[in-house]
């Protein structure tokens, strides 16, 4: 069933505790944690707990959690104090865009200048 956690999904497994991951917020329905292969010195994702695989898919399905992702990327540039200064929201969406886990996720990047456009 569509939001339902799918087996042998790494980012399921880290919603279950199967996985550790370093958690830097959650709520009922989103977990933020830091990226494991950090692209900046703030690099944290931020994930539905419920299995969807995109973030279209995601906000097609659930808009409200969908929102709730959204909300937390900002949150946690807040916590991270990379509001200030500038941060970047990003869904990679599609191999081709280099999306590498099929479970929907923001990446929020910051504590650097970002350059435009990214490679
Ligand atoms: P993407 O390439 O957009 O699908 O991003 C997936 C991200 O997930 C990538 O930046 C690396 C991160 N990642 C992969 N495996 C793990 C893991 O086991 N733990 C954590 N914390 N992050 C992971």
């Amino acid at each position: 069933m569509a939001g339902e956690p799918q087996a042998g999904c790494l980012f399921c497994k880290i919603v279950a505790g199967d996985v550790p991951a370093t958690v830097v917020r959650q709520t009922d329905t989103v977990v933020a944690f830091r990226d494991i292969n950090p692209q900046a010195p703030s690099h944290v994702l931020v994930i539905p707990k419920a299995h969807y695989p995109d973030a279209a898919s995601l906000a097609a399905a659930e808009p409200t959690i969908a929102a709730d992702v959204l909300r937390e990327a900002g949150e946690v540039a807040k916590q991270e104090e990379t509001d200030g200064t500038g941060y970047r929201v990003v869904f990679n969406t599609g191999s081709g865009a280099g999306q590498t886990v099929f479970h929907a996720h923001a990446h929020v990047l910051g504590g650097r200048g970002l350059e435009w456009p990214p490679g």
